[in-house]
């Protein structure tokens, strides 16, 4: 009796960890029929979609539905470019061999966020897809979490998939990561490739499945950062070609809950390594398991500045992150840090936004990793029109007997601070000077008239100048190089006078 309720409090403890929630958010309150999108011009508001213009930044949103997945798939998007977002649906089916919870097919361009999914066949299919991600979801009793085929740039991150038969998977696929995600007790396989080609396996759990990770056919695949926990067969591979089970540039592999070597130098590596079939190996195990970092969040220059007349390009392309290259990371912005998103999750480093009204922002900037951790910061924006003010310090109108010139110049700006100076000599290509530069010296110049203008830029953006007109008039023969040498020869001839006329002197003494 005793032994029997232990036995069900381990069942209970287990089942509370195994469907923890993760960072899904789903908590609809309307519920929807089934949503079919066959063309970029089907994205309206009777499909469910609740804002958004189809752009990168400003995407179509379908979000906070509750669809049941009975006779067809719950959304099924065809032939798709339009940016899309489907995110914080719940998804719920009458059980396996069914439909789908999202199906796509020739879809580019979307997201799936924070959605979840429960007795459905697959959570998220895509077959010939481009550019989708599928983050911060749940799949719990499915047949698989997500399955993608003939695809390419997806990225499945920071899910969760439970008690499915399998978790995350790519068929004949390029170029894509599965990262951050949590996958237990699968029945067949927590993570499969088959046939596919340049995929980053990183930082998933893999646990109390049937098969951790399964390769077969599959090339260029890097399997590192994972902790594999607990799975009747750990990784397997069949029939592959330049794949790593361990990260080539950091010498970083997996943890393995059945790895038996020791660390004698302590440096957090397996002395032997893991072998996973007669010839792939792990060969640098991880001691302990990897916990991914949030990656750094940098809003360069920190004090950015703009005009209403032209857009601020926000500049985030300073993030960085431990286990990611910036490419991988994703990036978005609030223009006025009031805590609603101004963009959806980007890849660019640079986002453009016009203000209209001058005025001291604050922004706020987040930024994702392949692993969905988030890191965020703020920055103070100066908007402000006002131009700077440039004077030159020489006279117009000045005739010089010199070939070379030095103009000065005062400035200042008071709203957003000197950026740089721009000098142009007679309406030629300018030189540009940093904003501590007061003068700009031009040697060799003609006889005849010259103009310099002088154009002071503040860091907003906006600019004055101020220009002088000069003749020069030295005369030919005179320059410096030859007034030198004539002076030189001036001083040879008086001292061969000199010298004759003192030996002269002397010999006319000595005759005496
Ligand atoms: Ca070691
Ligand atoms: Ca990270
Ligand atoms: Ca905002
Ligand atoms: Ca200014």
């Amino acid at each position: 009796m005793a032994i029997a309720a232990q036995f069900v409090f381990l069942l209970a403890v287990s089942c509370s960890l195994t469907i923890m929630p993760g960072r899904t958010e789903a908590s609809p309150s309307e519920t929807h029929g089934p949503i079919r999108i066959f063309s970029d011009s089907e994205f309206t508001a009777a499909k469910g979609v609740r804002s958004g213009t189809g752009t990168a930044t400003d995407p179509y949103i379908i979000e906070d539905w509750d669809v049941s997945v009975g006779t067809t798939d719950g959304i099924r998007i065809e032939s798709t470019l339009a940016y899309f977002v489907i995110r914080n649906v719940a998804f719920s089916g009458a059980g396996l061999y069914g439909y789908d919870g999202v199906s796509m097919a020739m879809a580019s361009n979307g997201r799936i966020d924070s959605c979840t999914f429960q007795w459905v066949d697959v959570g998220v299919r895509g077959v010939s897809c481009k550019n989708i991600t599928v983050s911060s979801s749940n799949v719990t009793d499915c047949r698989a979490g997500m399955r993608f085929d003939t695809s390419q740039d997806i990225a499945i991150k920071g899910n969760v998939v439970s008690l499915c038969q399998f978790g995350a998977g790519y068929q004949s696929s390029y170029r894509c990561t599965i990262a951050g995600n949590r996958i237990d007790n699968s029945s067949e396989a927590g993570i499969y490739l088959e046939s596919s080609t340049d995929v980053n396996v990183k930082a998933n759990v893999l646990e109390n499945g049937q098969a951790g990770v399964q390769l077969t056919q599959s090339s260029i695949v890097i399997i590192h950062h994972n902790n594999i926990i607990n799975n009747t067969m750990q990784g397997s591979e069949l029939q592959g070609s330049g794949n790593y089970w361990y990260d080539p540039s950091s010498s970083e592999g997996n943890y393995w809950s059945d790895y038996g070597g020791q660390d004698a130098d302590s440096n957090g590596i397996g002395d032997i390594s893991y072998v996973i079939s007669t010839n792939q190996q792990d060969r640098f195990p991880l001691m302990t398991r990897f916990s991914d970092a949030p990656p750094v969040a940098v809003v360069s220059p920190t004090r950015p500045a703009c005009n209403t007349n032209d857009p601020l390009l926000a500049n985030a392309s300073q993030s960085h992150d431990a286990l990611d290259v910036q490419k991988s990371l994703e990036f978005r912005w609030d223009w006025n840090a009031d805590g609603i998103w101004d963009t959806a999750w980007v890849r660019d480093t640079l986002t453009a936004h016009r203000y209209t009204q001058v005025g001291t922002f604050t922004i706020a900037l987040e930024v994702q990793d392949s692993c969905c951790n988030v890191a965020r910061t703020t920055a103070t924006v100066i908007v402000e029109d006002v131009a700077p003010i440039i004077n030159i310090q020489q006279e117009s109108g000045a005739v010089v007997h010199t070939r070379t010139v030095t103009v000065t110049w005062q400035s200042s700006d008071g709203g957003s601070g000197l950026d740089n100076f721009e000098v142009v000599l007679d309406g030629g290509n300018a030189t540009i000077f940093g904003n501590a530069t007061t003068s700009a010296e031009f040697s060799g110049l003609q006889n005849g008239n010259h103009t310099i203008t002088v154009r002071a830029f503040d860091k907003a953006g906006n600019n004055a100048s101020d220009t002088i007109t000069f003749a020069v008039d030295a005369e030919a023969g005179l320059t410096y190089p030859l007034l030198v040498a004539g002076v030189g020869v001036l001083a040879t001839v008086i001292g061969l006078v000199t010298y004759v006329i003192l030996r002269n002197r002397k010999r006319n003494t000595g005759n005496q």
